[in-house]
């Protein structure tokens, strides 16, 4: 489709401009766009001694399916560059993220790597969060809180509607790779990221914010005619 093909130009530019042979430690994301990007490093002979540090569960498999070197965070707690999806990403480069439920492991990746790369076909490129992703930002709570941070939000927040995450292949809520819910809070257009996440993460109970501020070095968006544009 013309989404995934946008995907995919997005994953191999990024990884042919940004992934250098020289490179030791390499983060992997979450979602269905780093799948693309996992193909090229794949196909790329030059990575082969490269260790991936995954970002959730998924993202241990996708490394393990492409036999690429699995190391993890206690070994290599310094990162050389992570590569990942997003949700929507605004002009000054602050994302939404958490749609796949992974943003805990993830922000602690981003925050561990010098670089942080986000692919994303051209629907999540926006001047201003909140605009085109309309489920809201996602927030990754302690299940004993949930109804607690709910209230809060709706006597905070009155036009939050937060609502607790439902699995589709289970019954009950989703939980999370840590064990944990996912509130989605509709906030409507972020003109403020960082300080909607600062006041977000002061709430006893939450764990992670999906609101990546300030961590973003480069995003990479495809088109599906293949072209990509390339902001920094
Ligand atoms: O859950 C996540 O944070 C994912 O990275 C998500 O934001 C992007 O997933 P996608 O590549 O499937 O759109």
């Amino acid at each position: 489709t013309a989404i995934e093909q946008g995907k995919k130009a997005a994953a191999y530019r990024a990884v042919d401009e940004v992934v250098h042979s020289s490179l030791s430690v390499v983060g992997i994301g979450s979602g269905s766009t780093i799948r693309y990007a996992v193909d090229r490093i794949k196909d790329r002979q030059d990575l082969a001694h490269v260790t991936y540090i995954p970002t959730s569960f998924q993202s241990r498999m996708l490394i393990q399916d492409a036999n690429l070197k699995l190391g993890n965070l206690e070994q290599h707690p310094a990162i050389d560059v992570t590569i990942d999806g997003a949700d929507e990403v605004d002009s000054q480069l602050n994302c939404i993220k958490g749609g796949g439920a992974c943003h805990l492991q993830e922000k602690i990746i981003a925050s561990a790597s010098k670089r942080f790369i986000i692919i994303a076909d051209d629907r999540k490129k926006s001047d201003t969060l909140g605009v085109n992703w309309t489920k809201g930002v996602p927030i990754e709570v302690l299940p004993m809180a949930f109804s607690v941070i709910m209230l809060h939000l709706k006597t905070y927040f009155p036009s939050a509607a937060p609502k607790l995450r439902m699995a589709t292949e289970k019954a009950g809520p989703v939980v999370t790779d840590n064990g944990n819910f996912i509130l989605d809070v509709h906030f409507g257009p972020i003109s403020s990221p960082s300080d909607l996440e600062n006041k977000l993460i002061r709430i006893p109970g939450v764990i992670e914010v999906g609101l990546f501020c300030n961590l973003t070095d480069r995003a990479y968006f495809g088109s599906s005619d293949g072209s990509i544009h390339v902001a920094n």
